[in-house]
């Protein structure tokens, strides 16, 4: 077993104190951050969420490899800033205004980010104008929308009608999510997609972009 395994298998467990030593360890005999990354965080992450998929582990095993895998990424990131990684692409998530259901939100941005996105978090209660400023002054590519509320979902469509009105719809990709929200939900609002949880959040993601 290498030192790239044993981490896999710390953030799969969501262990994160032997993910944060198996992080240095495999820094310390040399390998690349990239490779540290895709081969032992990304790949982790892929598997919990199969995982999760598949119905083996649930939300608590999920959030808790997600925790293990941003600790390490704690340490990994100056590397990879160092080697010039550069991330696949930028989504700006927020619970939408009014809302303050945060977690569901969170582990979304954790999967993405474990799975190389960087991440402006625009945090909960979040204001259709922190979203447009995010793709018109923080380069953008994905908006991500979470919603826990009924009363709360038609803001949703507000953030659409905000990018639009300011000009900026066609140059991002906006995917909802979040309990009573659905694939028929993002089509009359006009988003360009839906996922049901965080793991097939990035796979959305991923094809939204081409990446
Ligand atoms: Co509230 N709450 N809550 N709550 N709360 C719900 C959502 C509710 C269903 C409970 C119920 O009545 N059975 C209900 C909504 C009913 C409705 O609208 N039809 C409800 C209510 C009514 C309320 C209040 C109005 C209660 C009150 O004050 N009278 C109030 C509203 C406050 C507000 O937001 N303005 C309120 C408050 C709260 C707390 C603050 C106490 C707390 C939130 C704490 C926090 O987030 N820091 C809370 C909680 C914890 C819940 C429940 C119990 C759990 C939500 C959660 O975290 N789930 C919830 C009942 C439930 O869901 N069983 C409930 C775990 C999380 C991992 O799942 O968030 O669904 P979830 O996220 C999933 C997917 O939905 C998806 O992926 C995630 C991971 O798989 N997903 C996305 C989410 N966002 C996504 C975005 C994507 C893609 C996928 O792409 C962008």
């Amino acid at each position: 077993m290498t030192i790239i395994d044993e981490l896999r298998e710390g953030v799969i467990q969501g262990q994160a104190n032997v993910a944060l030593e198996k992080v240095k360890k495999a820094l310390e005999e040399g390998y690349a951050a990239d490779v540290i990354l895709n081969e032992g965080l990304i790949s982790a992450m892929s598997n919990v969420g199969q995982m999760y998929e598949d119905g083996v582990v649930f939300v608590p095993e999920m959030l808790i490899a997600a925790r293990a895998m941003d600790k390490a990424l704690q340490i990994l990131r100056p590397y990879l800033v160092a080697q010039g990684v550069k991330p696949v692409g930028k989504v700006a998530i927020g619970t939408v205004k009014g809302d303050l259901h945060d977690i569901g939100k969170k582990l979304v941005a954790m999967m993405l980010e474990g799975s190389g996105f960087e991440i402006i978090d625009l945090g909960i209660d979040a204001p259709p104008e922190k979203f447009v400023d995010a793709v018109q002054n923080k380069g953008a590519d994905v908006v991500a929308l979470s919603a826990l509320l009924t009363t709360t979902m038609p803001n949703m469509k507000t953030v659409v009608d905000a990018l639009k009105q300011a000009g900026v719809r066609d140059k991002v990709r906006i995917i909802i999510g979040g309990a009573p929200v659905n694939q028929a939900y993002a089509d009359q609002i006009g988003a360009d997609g839906y996922a049901p949880d965080a793991s097939s959040a990035v796979r959305k993601v991923r094809e939204m972009l081409g990446v």
